[in-house]
């Protein structure tokens, strides 16, 4: 592994977020080469230091990030063009299968293929916060001027895997507040008085996840606390409330109707993770 500041790094696309990408690495010391498909973007860079490719061709060729809308438009730039040598680092959004594919095209373009998923916004970009997942093969550089970087193995969909994985989790919590905030704002109750009781039924439930985690990995599920029927009997008064107030009660019908299908299943008197069952199939 090279010094951390002193690798070269090209960042190809120059939006919110690659803009955020290369004033990270210029502000830890990199020699940093920029490129956009609108130059002007890069004005800000090249006035702070970065080097203007003068076309795509001279941004390949060494440790090289790309991060764009979407994987059509990598696979639109770079096109038939030869990537020998260039270690290709893709931190554009996608889900695993197209992190696969661009991987096996970029290795039959003579490139080293790393894909990654940014989970950050731009100004946390630079600091701890910034969470970036890579997968692929191992770097032999550093990209920790970006935030906390984590290599998640060789296969190439493991970092987009992750990303979505993450994101079920953030939306499908912030969705859990909202439809609580929504019953209580019924009674009165405003979002930023039931944020803090919310925040700590979220932490509570973080909690449990290293226990049930192994129960998944073990395959057994002993109702040491609750049985799945205990839960569905509380997730009726949740239908039930969510109806009977007038809000939505989509969310509450989704999760009683998974529980209801699980306990059909003869699982009712196993613990809550055994749900593990209905989200590994397709579902209805
Ligand atoms: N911004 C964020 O907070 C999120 C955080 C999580 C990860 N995402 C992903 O990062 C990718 C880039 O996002 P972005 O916010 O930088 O997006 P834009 O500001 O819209 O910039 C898009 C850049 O892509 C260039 N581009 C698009 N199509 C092409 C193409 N066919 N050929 C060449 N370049 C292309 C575009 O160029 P231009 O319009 O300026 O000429 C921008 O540089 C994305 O995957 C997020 O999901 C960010």
């Amino acid at each position: 592994m090279t010094d951390k500041t002193n690798t070269p790094i090209s960042v190809v696309g120059l939006g919110l977020m690659g803009t955020a990408l290369a004033r990270a690495f210029l502000k830890a010391g990199h020699p940093t080469t920029v490129w956009n498909r609108t130059a002007a973007k890069a004005d800000s860079l090249v006035a702070e230091g970065a080097r203007l490719a003068p076309a795509i061709g001279d941004a390949l060729g060494g440790v090289t990030i790309v991060c764009l809308t979407d994987y059509s438009a990598v696979r639109e730039l770079l096109g038939d063009a030869r990537l020998d040598g260039t270690t290709l680092v893709n931190l554009t959004s996608g889900d695993s299968a197209q992190a696969r594919e661009t991987a096996a095209w970029a290795e039959k373009q003579g490139a080293r293929y790393l894909d990654g998923a940014i989970m950050a916004i731009p100004s946390s970009i630079g600091t701890d916060e910034a969470v970036i997942l890579l997968s692929g093969p191992l770097p032999d550089f550093d990209l920790g001027a970006l935030g906390t970087v984590s290599h998640l193995g060789e296969d190439p969909g493991l970092a987009s895997l992750y990303d979505v994985a993450g994101l079920t989790m953030m939306w499908s919590v912030l969705n859990a507040w909202l439809q609580g905030t929504a019953m209580l704002k019924t009674a009165g109750v405003d979002a930023a008085t039931y944020a803090p009781f919310a925040r700590q039924i979220a932490a509570g439930v973080a909690d449990w996840l290293p226990g049930y985690a192994e129960q998944i990995d073990q395959g057994s599920f002993p109702a040491e606390v609750s049985a799945l029927e205990t839960d569905a009997r509380a997730m009726a008064h949740m239908v039930e409330e969510s109806e009977a107030l007038g809000v939505n009660a989509e969310l509450p019908k989704l999760i009683k109707a998974m529980a209801d299908r699980a306990i059909a299943a003869g699982h009712g008197g196993e613990q809550y993770p055994v749900l593990i069952r209905e989200f590994e199939r397709p579902g209805e």
